[in-house]
């Protein structure tokens, strides 16, 4: 794996104002390298998206979403509040602004609870003594004043998803009493100005024994919303499984069906995507663990909860923080750390495993890396986003990582290699700048992507391979 260190260029703006942005942060040094996986091979960018040296950050939360990244992270701030930030990023990892303070009128304590990102805007949901979110637009301004979510869920929640379309952000909350009792799982959905179109729809409430975790949510095409989650908590010792109600138009719900009965009878989720694009065809792919054993599985359901084959175990690990992200197309990451690195683990469709479990860092790290127990990944399309950081005791750096896989020789970037490729080759040899500019990547990546011969440098020895490729030899 090589990886060089480059002063990002200023790009053609593939967003409306961010050539501005981007002049202003063009000292944020990003690492480009090439990475292979199994057979497939990535242009992995890296950078610190926040570092101060005095300062702290937490719970970050990161969304992808139309070839950018939203990162929401808790900053404490020089006084030492803690208030909900946000940073975006654009494709190739350029920041597109500078980290913006989410709420300076937040409570000090206030914690960041989700990200969510559609098109060019974001959303950031915190909690405060209420639950509250801010719509963002792709320059960190913010839509509208940030607004309460719901005045009616008033206990100490710690867990929520919040998703986004067109018009709508979903709300999906477990609602936690002070001694840790869950009551439940509830939705609220709003317009992106945070106008209710719903009440708080109780997704699983406790009537009799079981605590719910780890509310997740979907849309699922024609304007159903499909929420997971746990029910029963596998620590205390109750029987425990994986759940989940489909949201209809209409707000009306369908009824709860059993997803992952419990092998051993505890069962907790840990993930859960919609694959598939029209709606006959849209599954569920669910990721959940097993206890004690702590093995990993991953499982497609359709949309009426039957399962499609049998669980796919991936691995088995004593390490508590593991996080799950999927693509579309059911690709999986699995994230860990072990022996004070972060370590991924890419799962194709099928759940097999991609080549050898792999260090996340580009650049070997000056400290020890580690994840933090929210959501540091997400996929968009084949995009994959990581947010991961280093520690001392007195400061933090957050990195943020993307893994684009690409074909080797795909000059003119149509996902194909043939005759159609030979002109886009031969403008990047004789001029890289121009073809980088062009095609709107960074030249170190152009530069990849015509390292035919895998060398480290795109150059003449690379014409004899591209011809062999092109005559598939
Ligand atoms: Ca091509
Ligand atoms: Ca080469």
């Amino acid at each position: 794996m090589a990886a060089k260190l480059l002063r990002f260029p200023l790009m053609a703006a593939p967003l409306t104002g961010l050539l501005g942005y981007a002049a202003a942060r063009a000292d944020v040094a990003i690492s480009i390298g090439h990475r292979i996986i199994g057979d497939q091979h990535y242009i992995q960018t890296e950078q610190v998206a926040y570092h101060e040296q005095d300062g702290y950050a937490t719970e970050f939360y990161v969304a992808a979403h139309a070839g950018a990244a939203t990162l929401g992270f808790r900053r404490t701030l020089p006084t030492g509040e803690r208030h909900p930030h946000l940073a975006q990023f654009a494709g190739w990892g350029a920041p597109l602004h500078d980290f913006v303070d989410v709420e300076p009128l937040a409570g000090a304590f206030s914690h960041t609870v989700d990200a969510a990102r559609f098109s060019e805007h974001s959303c950031v949901m915190w909690v405060d003594l209420w639950r509250f979110a801010r719509v963002f637009d792709a320059l960190g301004q913010p839509l509208g004043p940030s607004f309460i979510i719901t005045e009616e869920l008033v206990n100490y929640p710690v867990e929520g998803r919040v998703i986004m379309d067109a018009d709508r952000l979903v709300f999906t909350m477990t609602d936690r009493l002070q001694e840790d009792n869950s009551r439940g799982v509830f939705v609220v959905v709003t317009d992106w100005s945070g106008n209710a179109l719903s009440g708080v729809i109780p997704i699983a409430t406790n009537a009799g024994d079981p605590a719910n975790f780890g509310g997740m949510s979907a849309f699922l095409d024609e304007g159903e919303i499909v929420v997971a989650w746990s029910e029963g908590d596998p620590f205390e010792g109750q029987t425990a499984r994986v759940m989940m109600r489909r949201i209809h138009p209409d707000l009306s719900l369908s009824d709860p069906l059993e997803l992952v009965p419990p092998p051993s009878g505890l069962v907790s989720l840990k993930a859960v995507t919609v694959t598939g694009e029209e709606q006959s065809r849209q599954e569920l792919l669910v990721i959940f663990i097993d206890h004690p054993a702590q093995t990993r599985f991953a499982q497609r359901f359709s949309l009426s909860g039957t399962p499609l084959g049998e669980p796919q175990p991936l691995f088995t690990s004593e390490h508590g923080l593991t996080h799950v992200a999927a693509s579309s197309a059911g690709r999986l990451i699995v994230l860990d750390e072990e022996d004070n690195q972060v370590l991924g683990r890419l799962y194709d469709a099928d759940a097999v495993l991609q080549g050898d479990p792999f260090v996340v860092p580009l650049i070997p790290t000056a400290y020890s890396a580690f994840l933090q127990p929210m959501r540091p990944a997400a996929f968009d399309d084949d995009t994959l986003w990581i947010v991961w950081h280093e520690w001392d005791n007195s400061w933090i750096r957050m990195h943020l990582s993307s893994l684009r896989p690409f074909t080797p020789g795909d000059m003119n970037r149509d996902g194909l290699v043939n005759n159609f490729d030979i002109d886009a080759f031969v403008f990047a040899l004789s001029n890289l700048p121009g073809y980088a500019a062009a095609y709107n990547i960074p030249e170190d990546a152009a530069a990849i992507i015509g390292d035919i011969n895998e060398d480290g440098v795109l150059n003449n020895f690379d014409i004899d391979p591209f011809v062999m490729l092109l005559a598939g030899r």
